[in-house]
């Protein structure tokens, strides 16, 4: 199995925290689709990464699809509950910190064009998103231990991807300042190996 991604992706992180935590084995081969020359779209029309590249050569994407088959395809350390209300609560965290993530990179790209062809209301309205993303999932976990039920799972995984992903592209933002449940989870999550071999580099 051969993941392909890039070592800054908050997608990218997120599948690679969740194989360290199923103890399932992968080769991480460093493609980023920004660098000339890169074959991701060969892997992956989309031309994003991740993409999971199976043993019988078939790639997955995108990282919502990979973590789902990773956690099906070995039985320890479940990290989405089956039961179904439980399970799309977990996926509904995922989406909600996935978008902030979305946003996030969606303005950090924007930021980088050319005077003349960038969009200061697009980038605007991409960091609303952010702000108010960040804002509800401070109100979901409130005081809990964990953002769905009572143990570590795939919500938590991409919560912490995402917030990972503003310390390295918005540092400005000082998200933690204002939200401090997010992060006394970061700082709790922070303590697993899975993350901390993960931090994106920028
Ligand atoms: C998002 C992947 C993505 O945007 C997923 O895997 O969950 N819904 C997808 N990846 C970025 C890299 S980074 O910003 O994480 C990507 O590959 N962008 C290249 C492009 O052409 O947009």
């Amino acid at each position: 199995m051969k993941l392909i991604g890039s070592l800054t992706s908050p997608y990218v992180r997120k599948v690679r925290i969740v194989l360290a935590e199923k103890k399932i084995d992968a080769e991480f081969l460093i493609d980023s689709p920004w660098v000339e020359g890169n074959n991701i779209s060969q892997l992956n029309p989309l031309g994003k990464v991740p993409v999971l590249v199976l043993d019988d050569e078939t790639t997955l994407f995108d990282s919502r699809v990979i973590v789902e088959y990773l956690d099906n395809a070995a039985p320890n350390n479940r990290l989405i509950p089956q039961a179904n209300r439980e399970r799309i609560a977990v996926r509904r965290w995922e989406a909600l910190a996935d978008g902030v993530s979305d946003a996030a990179a969606a303005a950090f790209l924007e930021a980088k064009r050319p005077d003349n062809e960038r969009s200061n209301s697009w980038i605007g309205r991409q960091r609303q998103k952010v702000a108010l993303g960040l804002a509800e999932m401070e109100r979901e976990l409130g005081e809990n231990a964990w953002c769905h039920g009572n143990s570590f799972s795939l919500a938590d995984i991409a919560v912490a991807c995402s917030l990972g992903y503003l310390n390295l592209r918005f540092a400005d933002l000082n998200w933690a300042e204002q939200h401090p449940a997010l992060a006394k989870l970061y700082e709790k999550l922070m303590q697993r190996p899975s993350l901390i071999d993960t931090v994106p580099q920028g």
